[in-house]
């Protein structure tokens, strides 16, 4: 790592204690920094967190935020899940104590080439396939970031000449100050994300930051069939990539290609890449069949896009599980493309009345007070050469602590259902 000596003896506040926060506490107080930690909640998972800290002699708030904690910090370090109204963020203010986000102290520390990818879907598709093209080149690199992984959890083990494939969040963006890719990929903008930005301009704002500390002798690879991505080129000072799909390159891989020219890795070796890829979990992922009924685990779809690009990626009638926490999005914009695609829709969680209007009735749609509900229902409803698939186009935190336990809780519904029948 370098820059080590920057945190030494600093004073930390660590706001969240998920798993960005459990990364970056570890690493800090693992250099040297006085640290503590506070978040507003006291349930099985902060608890199971706040014992990993055990013995490292950092302070743990649990329950609340309180003022007094934060005094005297030097610095504080706020995970992505934390809205810019958060108290701990207005205190922080109010004392003028410098906040930056996780990612902002990994990258202070990171020796690695930083390639960040971020857009509103297909993130970490192409942020696992920029890993796959630069190990098939036999370089050494780290795939972390809003992936799952923290940044701050793989920095200590990255040297000079390797590379880090970072998968980065608007909401990791709105706080980072001398974050600086070597290559920023921006994929492409799409409503998301309206339940925390006031406006789709504001949240473009923050993905825009991406590419602001960059300068000429970095890279932004941008989307040239996207008109928001596109004109981004004006704003930035780094040397500007263009992308696009083609007959035989769809956008992300038409994007890795790009990323792959500036690495000199040839687009023959991306393509054999893409031949072997098996796909990432969660997206598009085929948990099994029963009776010619495929189930598709597609959980990771948190955006109307999302679902979009699996609806048309899938050929056969679908039984579409749909439905979480609404962000805003306008679901009419899906309606036709659902009513051509799928036979009967199957609505879980908050957003269900809002999906169901915005449907029109065009299609049989029933609701499920659970997921595994859900899946029970929808296998009844398909017939052989059908698929049941869970796209939700929104995100899970009102049932589940994250996509990937939705994703686990479809799979493991689906995989009882294969071997021990209905
Ligand atoms: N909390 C507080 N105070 C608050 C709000 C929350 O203390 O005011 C606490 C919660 O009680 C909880 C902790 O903060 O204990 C959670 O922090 P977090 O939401 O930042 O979650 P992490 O576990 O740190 O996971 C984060 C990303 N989560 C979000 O952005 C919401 C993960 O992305 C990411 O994988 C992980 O860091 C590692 O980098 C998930 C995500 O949904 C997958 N991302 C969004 C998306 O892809 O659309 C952006």
């Amino acid at each position: 790592m370098k820059n080590r000596q920057y945190f030494q003896d600093k004073k930390i506040l660590v706001v969240g204690l998920g798993r960005s926060g459990l990364a970056c506490a570890d690493l800090l107080s693992g250099l040297g920094a006085k640290v503590s930690i506070s978040d507003n909640q006291d349930n099985d998972a902060t608890r199971l967190n706040a014992s990993k800290l055990k013995n490292k002699n950092i302070g743990i708030e649990l329950g609340k935020h309180s003022q007094a904690f934060i005094k005297g910090s030097q610095l504080v370090v706020v995970s992505p899940g934390i809205l810019p109204c958060a108290l701990p963020i207005a205190w922080a203010k109010e004392l003028n104590i410098p906040l930056v986000s996780e990612i902002e102290v990994a990258s202070i520390l990171c020796p690695a080439k930083i390639i960040a990818v971020t857009g509103s879907n297909g993130k970490t598709t192409v942020t696992t396939l920029i890993g796959k093209i630069l190990e098939a080149q036999g370089k050494r690199v780290f795939v972390c970031g809003n992936i799952g992984n923290p940044f701050c959890a793989e920095v200590a083990k990255m040297n000079e000449g390797d590379f880090v494939s970072l998968e980065v969040s608007s909401f990791q963006l709105e706080t980072i100050k001398t974050f600086k890719p070597k290559i920023s990929l921006m994929l492409n903008l799409c409503q998301n994300h309206l339940d925390r930005y006031s406006d789709l301009q504001d949240y473009f704002q923050a993905k825009k930051r991406i590419f602001i500390n960059q300068d000429k002798d970095d890279y932004l690879v941008l989307n040239q069939d996207d008109p928001a991505v596109k004109g981004m080129a004006k704003e930035a000072r780094a040397t500007i990539i263009y992308f696009r799909s083609s007959e035989d390159l769809n956008p992300n891989q038409a994007a890795v290609v790009a990323v792959g020219s500036i690495l000199n890795i040839e687009k023959e070796l991306c393509q054999q890449v893409f031949r072997n890829f098996k796909g990432v979990e969660h997206r598009l992922e085929l948990v099994g069949s029963i009776g010619g009924i495929e189930f598709i685990n597609d959980s990771k779809s948190t955006t109307v896009d999302s679902t979009v690009w699996a609806l048309n990626n899938i050929s056969c009638p679908i039984v579409l599980i749909a439905g979480g926490k609404d962000k805003g999005c306008d679901y009419s914009a899906i309606a036709d493309l659902i009513s051509r695609k799928v036979k009967k829709v199957i609505l879980i969680g908050q957003a269900k009345e809002k999906i169901k209007k915005a449907l029109k009735g065009q299609l049989p749609i029933g609701e499920a007070p659970t997921l595994e509900e859900a899946v029970r229902v929808s296998f009844t409803e398909a017939e052989s050469g059908d698929c049941v698939l869970l796209s939700p186009m929104c995100s899970s935190f009102d049932m589940f602590a994250n996509y990937e336990e939705r994703g686990a809780v479809f799979k493991k519904t689906a995989l009882d259902l294969i071997k021990n029948g209905p």
